[in-house]
């Protein structure tokens, strides 16, 4: 009876998401939704994109926190439009909150809009917002074993950024083993090396991200 009732939940999730996906592509807007684990520094590198593509692209921003507004707050200053949706302890974000938080928009003036998912590695990576793409962002303080214990969302990711590489000599993660698990999950998934906080790296995920905003959808 309960898986029955999971399914529906995700049924229903999925369905919505189609929606999502169909109203993003006729307004040609691109969503892309970075999920990780708490503090792995999602918030940081978004500050640090919305800076880089002020000039360059518009960008809305959907924060999903548990229940503050504090990562809004920090994404603010850069001057994209922003929804919050706080869950109230729910750990992920669905479609249907997404759709409400889409029409907050004016959509046709944007060219993509970037979630920023629930801190979590396994419930973000289970429903389908509707988005173009997943971003996992993991760090080099939180172990080397993300990949292989959480595969579905490493599998998923159109792109992976590693950050806190500034950290790693402190602690024990395994750049080797962790690359090696990453592309037995995913053989080909960009993998971006940096560090938000020294703004060390960022180049190559900028010009990335930035290349994606031009990709006719
Ligand atoms: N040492 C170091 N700390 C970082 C880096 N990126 C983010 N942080 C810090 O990690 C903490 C969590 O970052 P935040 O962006 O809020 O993570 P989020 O929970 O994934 O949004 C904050 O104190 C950041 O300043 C980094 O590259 N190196
Ligand atoms: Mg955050």
């Amino acid at each position: 009876m309960e898986i029955k009732v999971m399914k529906r939940v995700l049924d229903r999730n999925q369905d919505k998401a189609e929606q999502v996906r169909k109203l993003l592509k006729e307004q040609r807007v691109k969503m892309y939704n970075f999920i990780s684990s708490p503090g792995a520094g999602k918030t940081t590198l978004l500050e640090k994109t919305c800076e880089y593509l002020k000039d360059k692209a518009n960008i809305g921003i959907i924060e999903g926190d548990v229940s503050t507004d504090r990562d809004a707050q920090r994404l603010k200053m850069y001057g994209n439009p922003i929804v919050l949706i706080n869950t109230d302890g729910g750990c992920h974000l669905d479609s249907n909150s997404i759709e409400k938080a889409l029409s907050e928009f004016s959509l046709a003036d944007l060219d993509m809009i970037f979630v920023e998912n629930v801190g979590n590695l396994v419930c973000p990576s289970h429903f389908d917002l509707g988005e173009t793409s997943k971003i996992a962002v993991v760090s080099t303080s939180e172990g080397d074993d993300k990949p292989i214990k959480y595969p579905m969302l490493f599998r998923d990711a159109e792109a992976v950024v590693l950050n806190k590489m500034d950290l790693m000599e402190h602690t024990n993660f395994n750049y080797n083993l962790f690359k090696k698990d990453l592309r037995s999950v995913s053989p080909e998934v960009p993998l971006f090396r940096v560090s938000c906080t020294k703004d060390e790296g960022l180049g190559p995920w900028l010009e990335w991200i930035e290349e994606k905003v031009k990709v006719e959808l």
